[in-house]
């Protein structure tokens, strides 16, 4: 199939974060004639180093906020694309304080959905598979298109509200928008309070890796560059109004990627703390990306979990000056939480 929509000059919203930078390095290496302007508050989740070094003719980086009206109304025109990926994403933030993920999430979304409608702009919503809620861990079924939503958490009650924006402003006012729900991502510049990141710098720095609950919660882990893949697929040749999921079959519960990490480290198997179970945490996600795969083509290029995860521990151990001067503020949350 080919790209029915090549974007000339796209906003990247939170494109100094995990996701979003990754994303922006993957165009500027794949896609030659796009531009990207990012735009990032620089909250503790965004870096700007995650950006250093892309050339300046490609990528423009704009400090700001996403609920700030004036500055969207500035800034979008000249633009012909919005990928929205700002969020607050991480759950144990949620249950801590909500407040933040109301206002980033929902409020938002909002004012980009309406900046969207005013410049007739094309939109692509990043979300996370999380809207769904969970599964149990024997259920034949994954998550599809056809899923009812039903999240669990104050973080992802906020990404489904901010989802049922979208289709409402793409239905009532005609917003060129496409929907795109991932499951959990795992690679370069993702923030040491995530799973995988906290467990290996925490064995970089002498501490015991924690696992939550009975560490038999499942996620579906896909790289992050084929995240990047799947989102540029959809935004030049999804069917506007559609949602598609984005995942790479990669369920695995959570003993058995700290194992596998602990083993690729060198420490033993058992060289590690149960800790507090996170509150209403969902037992397992799953994504069936039928869809995406059948209607629009793609395909995940980087489904070697082993390979992908060694490279990931190589990269945290080879920038220890990217994690180092946020490590021990994230561990002394966690502390106080009892995690
Ligand atoms: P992240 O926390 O690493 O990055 C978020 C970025 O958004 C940061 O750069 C931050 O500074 C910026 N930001 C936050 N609030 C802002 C605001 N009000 N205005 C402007 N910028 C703001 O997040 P991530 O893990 O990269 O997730 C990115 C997106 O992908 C989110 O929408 C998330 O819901 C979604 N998602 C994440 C995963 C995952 O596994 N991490 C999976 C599926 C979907
Ligand atoms: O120290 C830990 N120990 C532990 O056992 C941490 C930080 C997590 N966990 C567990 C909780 C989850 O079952 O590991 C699993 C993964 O946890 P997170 O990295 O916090 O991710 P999750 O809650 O699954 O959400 C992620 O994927 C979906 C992203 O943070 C979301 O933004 C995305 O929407």
């Amino acid at each position: 199939m080919t790209d029915t929509f090549v974007p000339q000059n796209i906003i990247v919203t939170g494109g100094c974060g995990f996701i979003g930078s990754n994303f922006v390095h993957y165009v500027v290496n794949n896609h030659p004639d796009t531009h990207v302007t990012v735009l990032d508050a620089l909250t503790y989740a965004g870096n700007i180093e995650n950006i250093a070094g892309l050339p300046a003719d490609r990528v423009k980086f704009v400090h700001g906020n996403i609920c700030d009206a004036e500055l969207l109304d500035r800034l979008v025109p000249g633009h012909d694309a919005i990928v929205h990926y700002a969020a607050e994403s991480h759950n144990d933030n949620s249950i801590a304080n909500p407040e933040p993920f109301l206002k980033t999430n929902v409020e938002g979304t909002y004012r980009l959905l309406e900046v969207a409608r005013k410049y007739d702009v094309r939109y692509h919503h990043i979300s996370t598979d999380e809207v769904y809620g969970d599964l149990a861990l024997d259920d034949p079924h994954r998550f599809t298109e056809e899923t009812p939503y039903h999240p669990s958490s104050p973080y992802s009650s906020t990404k489904a509200s901010s989802d049922l924006l979208v289709r409402a402003w793409h239905r009532t006012f005609g917003v060129r928008a496409t929907i795109s729900n991932c499951s959990n991502n795992y690679g370069p510049y993702q923030h040491v309070e995530k799973f995988i990141p906290r467990q290996i710098t925490n064995i970089l720095e002498g501490i015991r890796p924690k696992l939550y609950g009975d560490g038999l919660n499942v996620r579906d882990w896909i790289h992050t560059d084929d995240h990047s893949s799947a989102v540029w697929t959809i935004l030049t040749k999804g069917r506007i109004g559609e949602t598609y999921l984005i995942g790479a079959d990669g369920e695995r519960n959570n003993i058995t990627v700290l194992r596998d990490i602990l083993e690729v480290m060198g420490e033993p198997a058992d060289a590690f703390d149960w800790v507090k179970d996170r509150p209403g945490h969902d037992r397992r996600y799953a994504i069936d990306s039928t869809k995406l795969q059948t209607e629009l083509g793609w395909h995940p290029e980087h489904t070697n979990f082993q390979e992908g995860l060694e490279q990931t521990i190589k990269w945290y151990s080879d920038n220890r000056a990217w994690w180092e001067p946020v490590k021990a503020a994230t561990e002394e949350k966690y502390k106080q939480q009892g995690q």
